[in-house]
């Protein structure tokens, strides 16, 4: 931010929405973090580190250490002024400390006037932390002096903030170390891959930003240190490193105004794909929104205008396509600026108008020049959107034929579809099942009313590989779109679904879970929104199977297994190991997988796009050395999607 606090915050009684007492957020948590899952759970650091974060950004902050501790609690440290130790105006004989970490929506305020977020999940404070915390221990170091005070029991103060004995030489910062509390969430264990992934994002939006991560409930420490002194420069490298670029150079460009700025850095690689990532306040913004809108309009136009003045699309030819310029295109934008409106299903679209122009200004002016400045990085430029373009026709093409061939198939639905009853989308579900034999247990096991089945035969085509012309002629995946009925990207319709529930059906084996891949990397890049709004899931067929007296039990993994026997101490029978899926009976496959009362299911989410789109062009693309290090270095846990 070009100005922010500098230290002269008022506390007038307007700022403060006075809502005392943490007992609502512990009665509603998820009002307050989303859920008490693990997204929740990780929001509790998010929360402490964006404090931290805040206070870079306003000028006073170079390092953030971030460390999870043997006993279950985390750790996160700075080197800003010190959350303010003096007596809070409004509360008298509290420190502001205090009031910070005990009145909800105190927090934030203190950054200057309305800064922070409002509403939604940002921002909402850390005395939420605090609320959900059965500890938490404040130090702070200013005025050459150490303070501290403790919490307990969601946010109970034992005794007020007291200096302990001085500061180190010269430091002021502040330490907040807290512990989750294991009654309000599912599973109080931090996943450190979940922490360092959303640090290095910070890190990199924050240029300079020195970030640490420890993890020290392990017997060799595990550290990490996240700095870039290239921001989101070094974001976008990153991001193509697993691509082939067009170009070595990354572009950027900056603007900032009064109460808002803008940075962009892009880079086209020479795949199929656009990848834009959106932030606002170091908040991702996977819905897009004003920031977004005004990149890709200027970006549209400035090729386009380069690419007449330079002759290299004719008079008569028509312009560019903004997808076509996009083809390829990893780019990132951030904005930082004063009360951002997070909108959409998931408050991740952003709102604010004067962005939009801002940013769209600052494009068309400054894009202009680089391309001026870089005229054989233009040129490869526009030569890859003309390419795109011819292909889109084409495409475009072997989507009209499709459409016509649906037409003669009667209703329009592929031949191996077998489809239920119901028409109504919300209660239908599709499973599409591996092989043939498989697909015939599927069928005599499902509930025909609501339940379809399309058998998918061997290894559909590589999407990662191939352009959306080559695609669209791949058999399998001609059916798999004509049986969802919306659609593929460009031109997927949400409101056309057939199916609420799009259930991948493949065992657990290697080919079992190629084709897993193949399918989620087909949705992902053809099907978007189908994933986003969280209508594809991976069945889970148990792993085991045991005897109680007569019954049959069954068990999706280990986790489920420890469970039961600790809660079957005396439990003497054996477990069975199961089959494949082709090799279960339908009563089998109905009991353990399909039948909706009983089965499991994993819903695909994917909180960071980045990571998905990264994980895709790893499994999927070319690059296999870099392929193979990925899958020894990750194969217990591909988190190709945030599951
Ligand atoms: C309000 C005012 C000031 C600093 C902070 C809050 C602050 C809060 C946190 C939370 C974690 N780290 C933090 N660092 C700073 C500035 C007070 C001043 O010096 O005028």
């Amino acid at each position: 931010m070009a100005e922010k606090t500098k230290g002269s915050a008022s506390y007038g009684a307007s700022d403060i929405t006075v809502l005392e007492g943490l007992e609502p957020v512990r009665v509603r948590p998820g009002m307050y973090i989303g859920s008490t899952g693990p997204a929740g759970l990780h929001h509790l650091i998010t929360e402490v580190v964006d404090n931290s974060v805040d206070e870079a950004m306003a000028g006073y902050c170079t390092r953030i250490d971030v460390t999870l501790l043997k006993n279950g609690s985390c750790r996160v440290t700075d080197d800003g002024r010190g959350i303010p130790v003096e007596e809070h105006p409004q509360y008298k004989g509290k420190s502001a400390a205090e009031v910070a970490l005990t009145v909800l929506h105190a927090g934030g305020k203190f950054g200057g006037n309305g800064y922070k977020v409002s509403g939604g999940l940002h921002g909402v404070g850390i005395s939420v932390v605090n609320a959900l915390s059965t500890e938490l221990h404040l130090e702070v170091d200013r005025n050459d002096q150490h303070y501290e005070m403790t919490f307990r029991d969601g946010g109970k103060p034992q005794g007020k903030l007291i200096a302990t004995g001085p500061a180190p030489r010269g430091r002021t910062g502040t330490t907040v170390t807290f512990t989750p509390d294991p009654t309000i969430f599912e599973d109080v264990e931090f996943r450190a891959q979940t922490v360092t992934e959303r640090l290095q994002i910070v890190a990199f939006l924050n240029r300079g930003l020195d970030i640490r991560f420890a993890d020290g409930r392990l017997g060799r420490e595990a550290k990490e240190t996240y700095k870039y002194n290239g921001g989101i420069v070094d974001y976008v490298r990153h991001l193509n490193n697993t691509k082939e670029s067009l170009f070595r150079k990354v572009g950027y460009i900056d603007q900032a105004e009064e109460n808002q700025e803008v940075e962009l850095a892009f880079q086209w690689n020479t795949g199929y794909y656009e990848s834009i990532y959106s932030f606002a306040n170091n908040i991702s913004t996977i819905e897009g929104g004003m920031h977004e809108e005004g990149f890709r309009k200027a970006l549209t136009n400035v090729v386009n205008r380069y690419a007449r003045k330079r002759n290299l699309l004719k008079e008569k030819e028509e312009n560019l396509k903004g997808e076509d310029i996009r083809e390829g295109l990893t780019a990132i934008v951030s904005v930082k600026l004063r009360n951002p409106q997070f909108e959409g299903q998931t408050k991740g679209k952003l709102g604010n108008v004067s962005i939009r122009s801002m940013v769209e200004k600052a494009t068309n002016e400054k894009l202009a020049d680089w391309l001026e400045e870089n005229p054989r990085e233009g040129g490869q430029i526009v030569a890859k959107a003309i390419s795109a373009s011819r292909a889109r026709m084409a495409a475009q093409g072997a989507r009209d034929l499709t459409r016509r061939k649906n037409a003669l198939d009667g209703a329009g639905l592929p031949g191996k579809l077998v489809d239920c009853s119901s028409n109504d989308p919300r209660e239908c579900e599709l499973f599409i099942v591996e092989g043939n034999s498989a697909g015939g247990s599927a069928k005599d096991a499902r509930d025909p009313r609501v339940q379809a089945i399309l058998p998918i035969r061997g290894k559909i085509l590589n999407v990662e590989k191939a352009r959306t012309d080559k695609i669209l002629k791949n058999t399998e995946i001609q059916a798999l779109v004509s049986a969802i009925g919306a659609g593929v990207e460009g031109e997927f319709d949400l409101t056309k679904i057939r199916y609420s529930k799009i259930i991948l059906l493949a065992d657990a084996d290697v080919d079992g879970s190629h084709i897993r891949t193949l399918l989620l990397t087909f949705f992902f890049r053809q099907m978007t929104e189908l994933v986003n709004n969280g209508h594809v899931y991976v069945a889970q067929p148990p792993l085991y199977s045991t005897l109680v007296g007569k019954e049959k039990v069954y068990l999706h993994d280990d986790v489920e297994m420890a469970a039961f026997l600790a809660a079957h101490p005396d439990h003497k029978n054996d477990f069975q190991r199961l089959k494949g899926l082709g090799e279960m009976d339908f009563d089998e496959l109905r009991e353990t997988t399909m039948d909706a009362t009983k089965r499991a299911l994993l819903q695909i989410t994917v909180e960071q796009a980045a990571l998905a789109d990264e994980v895709c062009s790893i499994l999927m693309g070319d690059d296999v050395p870099q392929r193979r290090h990925f899958i020894q270095t990750n194969a217990k846990d591909v988190r190709f999607l945030d599951i």
